[in-house]
Order: C-alpha cells, then structure tokens, then sequence
C-alpha cells in the first residue's frame, strides 16, 4: 500500500458503485479518503459475479450513475438490461473516467474498524497488516456480497470442480460435454441455467423451493428510445427519485379485487409482455392484499403451466408456499422453456433432499446423480454479512455484531448508535434491495457527503445516530413490513436463507421516494435523531 499508515479524512470500504461515488464525491468537497477493496478491480457485484447470464435487471438506462452530465452522455448502453461484462467495463469506465484508482488499495480486506473514543478517530486494519486512522468510515459493502456458506455433507469428496456463481472463475467455464448439477433455484440460477443448459451434455437442477419468474424480453435499446432517454434524461432522473423503487415501472392505483376478472388477465398480460418488475406495479394492493397476491401468483402459475410442457414439472416449477412477490422476483431470458429440453431433467430437493455429495456426484434421499461439475447457486448473507466479518468496535469496546445479535438496529439504514462516524451505505433499515442499488447508493452517497460537509463547517467531530432515534426507526421499519406479505416468505430478505440469523425483514419497504423525504426532512430539522458532538 503506497500510503501506508497515514491519516485520512475517510476510509471506505468496497470499491463497488457505492465505495467509487463516495469517493468521487469526497474528492470533489476537499476531503481525502483511501478506498480498501477485496477483490481485484472495481465493479463490486459485478466484479465477482461473472456466471453465464449474470446481467442486470432493473433497466441499464436507470440503473447507471445520473451524477455527471458527461458520464450519461458519453456511455451508451448496448442493451435494455447489460450483461455483466459490459457492466463491469462500465465501472471501470468510471474509475478510469474520475482517475480513481490512486487511491483504491486493492486485493485487500478490511479486518477490523476501532473508534478510540479519546482522539474520535477510527483505526482501520486490512489483511495485508496496515493501519490507517480516519475521522469517518464509509461502509460501502454491498448488500449481497458474501455467499452464504452452505456446507452439504461431503463436499470434500466431489472429483469433479465446483463452481459458485458468486465467484465465478475469471476465464471463463467450458461446459461442453459434461454434465453438470446447479443447486439452487435464485435469480443467479435462473440467470445461468438457460446458459449453462445450452453447453452441457446433461445438466440436473436441484430445487428447495421454486421462485416466480417474470420475462425480462431483454434486447438492443432502440435509437427512439435511446433518443427519448436523452431527450428528457434530466426529467426522467428527476422522476425516479420520488418512486417506490428508484425505477420506472407504471404503478397503478387500482386495487386488484375492484378490477374485473377480464381487467386481471389483460392487465397482467400487458405487463407480462413488457417484462422485468413492471408486473409489480400491475395493482396497488399485490404486495399487501393475500386475495389480491392470489389473483397474480394464479396468473404466473398459469404462465408456467403454459410455457412448460411436462405438467409434473410445470408443478414442481410452481411457487406454493409463499405469496407472489415476497421472495425477491427473478427476471429471466428463456428460464421456464429450458425445462422443455431433454438434456435438462429438474429434481425437487425438497420432496428428497440433498442428503451429501458424493466421489461422483450428489446424493438426494431416493437417487444418486453423477456430475462433472456442480453449480452453487445458493445465495448470500444479505445486508449484515459483510459487516458482520469486519470487527466493527464501537464506543465502550462494544462491537456491532454483538449489538446486532437479535437483528440489525440503524437509524435510517445509515448509522448506529454508539458508533460515531461510521455510515452504511444502503444498509439494513433503508430501502437498498428493493430498489434500483444505483439510485439509492446516489441518494446516500449524496446525503453522506453532506452531512460531513457539515460537520466540517461546524467545526464539529462526531455525530452519531441516537438511541431514541435508532430505536423508533427499527420500531418503523418493522411496523411496515408487518403491514406487507414479505414476512410470509422464507427470503433472505427475512435473513431466513442463514441458519441462526434473526428472522427480521432487513430493508425499509415504504419505498425509496418517502424514504427520501425523511432522510432530507431530517437534515432540515438539523440532523434530527443525532447527536453532534
Ligand atoms: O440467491 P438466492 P441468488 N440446499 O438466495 C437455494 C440478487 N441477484 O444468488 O429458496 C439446497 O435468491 C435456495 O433455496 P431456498 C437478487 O437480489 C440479482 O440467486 O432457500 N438449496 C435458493 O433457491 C437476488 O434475489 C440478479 O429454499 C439451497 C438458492 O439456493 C439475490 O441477488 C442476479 C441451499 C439461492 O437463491 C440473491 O440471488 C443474481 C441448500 N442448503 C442475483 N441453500 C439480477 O438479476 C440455498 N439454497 C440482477
């Protein structure tokens, strides 16, 4: 590290889109700031993710940074939703584009965060053994960035390799001719099997649990909407702040059981036809109304059913547990149609289950599978994972994990209390995974940036979230989400894909645009709910 053990004004943690704006922005206000980053390259997500068909799924035109003018004139997008690599060349883009790398330290991990509550400062340790002290740290983590270690019996043995969608080797996998099991059925299976199905000689899906999917009709952007976009971009940007979900997707206003049976099919049609999250905003009671959660899980059962040809499939296929919606909605090209190819057979994990992996394959209580590879599609510890492995001290030696030993307690998804200038970009208790990420990394990245602007103009050192304040935005957020279908479902929004961890909806479900509100209506009541020391 070219600056070792020096001092800086922050240090950020992650160079996804989130650690790169901060620091940009940072920058821009006079103040310096080290970024330490894991992997090695920018891109977060988009870094590590590198699985056939990983791309994006709110639209690219949205799901890009609106903060300079030139970046959105002089990137073009080639298609509605890009796939990684042109995501991933996007990212460096920006690093390259605001000369960012100076001051990335790569292939680093942050160990651990100490605030010395006598100089106000924290003390930042990485794996390569440096120290560095600053005023403030930005957590810039990401919210699904450490797969969840699931460990079947034997996994050891396997002679084949084994592949995690999450950190998918660099070069590149060859399927062809092999055969090949992926356990999971998430969005990064769904993404991949359509794929990894083309090129395998047989491929075995093993599914716990089915998901809904929604078509993504993925494809080049046209020039008129390419011309529209950059006709009204500035109104376009303006509008998405005040949506549910930081993109466009046509809320209705309509409750489902006042519209006609009729109304259903052609309105859920019509949706199913544009693709990707506009099936979302088709009525405005799905996510909170369970007879109006029927009529749209009725709707995608009956795609499935037409889209697969085996009925016994189409069934397993078939979410039956779990209000539509409440697990997170996948967006996929071609996903159910893969199940109608011979060379793609679908096992239900949890009529049989997994009982370990063999020498030659995967064992399930009635069958045993050979493999030349297996797919690990199985998920991430979302919202606490990455922060939970940095030990994170705060005042009183207290350290964040034991703080959050019953569930994640923020005030905003921003700070907690008791650890004074630490923020969390989109973290648990804000609205992050049910947005577009870039829209909501912008809005706190923006609102971080402020907040130390001013505190400098102050002349103050700490602020800190409250008590009071952290306790009634926990109490708001779990009272919201009580009011939604989402605690129906074993997601890992729930943190219910982890053994052992609190079963607590994680993110801020009054949508983005109110939460908006709150975040700039606490900054016009003076920093309301923190304490500035
Ligand atoms: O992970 P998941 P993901 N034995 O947790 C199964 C974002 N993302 O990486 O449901 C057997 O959704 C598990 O089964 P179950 C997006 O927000 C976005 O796919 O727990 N199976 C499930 O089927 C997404 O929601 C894109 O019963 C086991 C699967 O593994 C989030 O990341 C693309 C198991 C995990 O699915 C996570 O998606 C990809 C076990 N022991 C990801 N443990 C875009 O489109 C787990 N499973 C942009």
């Amino acid at each position: 590290m070219a600056q070792a053990n020096r001092s800086f004004d922050v240090v950020i943690v992650g160079a996804g889109f989130a650690g790169m704006y901060m620091l940009h922005k940072l920058r821009g206000q006079g103040m310096t700031a080290i970024v330490f980053e894991a992997g090695g390259g920018v891109g977060g997500t988009w870094f590590w993710n590198r699985y056939p068909g990983a791309r994006v799924d709110i639209r690219s035109l949205e799901y890009s940074f609106s903060f300079s003018e030139e970046l959105e004139n002089e990137w073009k997008w080639s298609e509605h939703y890009a796939p990684q690599p042109e995501l991933l060349r996007y990212a460096e883009h920006v690093a390259d584009r605001f000369d960012l790398k100076r001051d990335i330290v790569f292939n680093t991990r942050v160990e651990a965060a100490v605030f010395d509550e006598a100089s106000n400062r924290w003390s930042v340790t990485t794996d390569g053994g440096d120290t560095v002290s600053a005023q403030h740290v930005v957590m810039a983590t990401g919210s699904l960035s450490v797969p969840t270690n699931v460990d079947f019996a034997g996994i050891e043995d396997f002679g084949g390799t084994i592949y995690r969608t999450s950190q998918w080797p660099h070069e590149g996998v060859d399927f062809s001719g092999q055969r090949v099991g992926v356990i999971g059925t998430g969005s990064s299976a769904i993404q991949s099997i359509p794929l990894i199905a083309e090129q395998a000689a047989k491929m075995t899906v093993f599914q716990r649990t089915p998901n809904y999917s929604v078509p993504a009709h993925n494809g080049p952007i046209a020039e008129d909407v390419y011309a529209d976009w950059t006709a009204r971009r500035a109104e376009y940007r303006l509008a998405m702040k005040s949506t549910a979900g930081g993109f466009f997707n046509d809320p209705s206003e309509q409750l489902t059981l006042e519209a006609a049976p009729e109304h259903h099919a052609t309105e859920f049609e019509r949706r199913w036809q544009i693709g990707g999250f506009h099936i979302l905003g088709a009525y405005a009671d799905l996510g909170i109304d369970s007879e109006a959660n029927k009529v749209a899980a009725a709707f995608a059962a009956e795609k499935i059913r037409s889209i697969v040809k085996d009925p016994a499939v189409a069934d397993i296929l078939t979410p039956k547990d779990y209000p539509w919606g409440t697990k997170r909605l996948c967006v996929d090209s071609n996903y159910y149609a893969t199940f109608n190819r011979d060379n793609v057979e679908l096992v239900d994990i949890k009529a049989a289950p997994i009982e370990r992996i063999t020498a030659g394959g995967v064992k399930t209580r009635d069958a045993e599978y050979s493999f030349d590879a297996i797919v690990l599609a199985t998920g991430f510890d979302a919202m606490t994972g990455a922060l939970d492995r940095i030990a994170i001290t705060g005042r009183g030696g207290v350290r964040m994990k034991d703080r959050w030993a019953e569930g994640p307690r923020t005030y905003l998804g921003l700070m907690v209390s008791g650890f004074p200038n630490l923020f969390t970009v989109t973290g648990p208790g804000s609205p992050s995974v049910l947005t577009n990420m870039v829209t909501s990394i912008e809005q706190h990245v923006e609102w971080i940036a402020d907040c130390l602007l001013w505190l400098r103009g102050r002349g103050a050192a700490t602020i800190e979230a409250t008590l009071e304040a952290e306790n009634g935005w926990v109490d708001q957020v779990n009272e919201i989400a009580a009011g939604t279908l989402f605690p129906q479902a074993n997601s890992w929004y729930m943190g219910a894909n982890v053994p052992g961890k609190p079963r607590q909806f994680l993110p801020f479900a009054g949508g983005f645009g109110v939460y908006r509100e709150i975040c700039e209506e606490v900054v016009e009541r003076g920093y309301e709910g923190f304490a500035v020391g």
